[in-house]
């Protein structure tokens, strides 16, 4: 049984999708950020950087911090999304939503939606690399019905949660064609909905 240390965020969402693609059972241990919770000496132990997601492998009793990581792992484990053949494909994609996609968006949403008004310098900045991600995005979809090929696999689903923020980016999905096709075929999934709700059930993947 995995248990998965976690928030209600993009990288939180990584994960509780990827448990139910790989249809895995799994125990939702909360942690709340807004209350420093990652900060406590127990979840330091499991996560040195004091950040979510974190799984322990009850099986074998391992446990494994970084989103990146704990994909790989569960790939590995399951056999699922993460074929050996397509895995040098398969990895960079995933480094790239870990080390920009993931970052950039993310300092998107603290200038532009959660502190507009405090820095003209940082809104300004990670709006226009959030609106080149999107161009890259769409320029690789074009040619590709996945990130990595033809196949649905770890690096999509470590991407998806946070185009899944769009309705925050203000840079309009509806405008990069190739993307919206990926995001709305990915929102479909079943375990897509499913993990995606995973801590709110009203909550639907925000359509373009
Ligand atoms: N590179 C890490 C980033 C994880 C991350 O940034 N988690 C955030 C929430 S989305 C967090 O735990 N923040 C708490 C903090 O930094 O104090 C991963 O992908 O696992």
């Amino acid at each position: 049984m995995i248990e998965l240390f976690t928030a209600d965020t993009p990288n939180g969402k990584k994960i509780s999708i990827m448990l139910e693609e790989i249809g895995y059972e799994y125990k939702l241990t909360k942690v709340d950020l807004s209350k420093n919770e990652q900060f406590k000496s127990e979840f330091i132990k499991l996560s040195p950087f004091s950040k979510i997601p974190v799984i322990i492998d009850h099986d074998n009793k391992e446990s494994i911090f970084e989103s990146g990581a704990i994909l790989m792992y569960l790939g590995e484990k399951s056999g699922k999304f993460y074929d050996k053949n397509e895995r040098l494909k398969i990895n960079q994609w995933l480094m790239a939503q870990m080390g920009t996609i993931g970052p950039m968006i993310g300092q998107h949403h603290q200038f532009h939606h959660y502190n507009p008004g405090k820095s003209e310098f940082g809104e300004e900045r990670y709006f226009k690399i959030t609106k080149r991600i999107y161009q890259e995005l769409d320029a690789r979809l074009k040619n590709s019905n996945f990130l990595a090929g033809e196949n649905y696999t770890i690096a999509d689903i470590a991407t998806w949660p946070w185009i899944a923020r769009h309705e925050w980016h203000d840079i309009g999905l509806n405008n990069y064609e190739s993307l919206k096709r990926w995001y709305v075929n990915i929102s479909e999934r079943e375990a897509v909905i499913k993990g995606f709700q995973f801590m709110n059930k009203n909550e639907l993947p925000p359509q373009p």
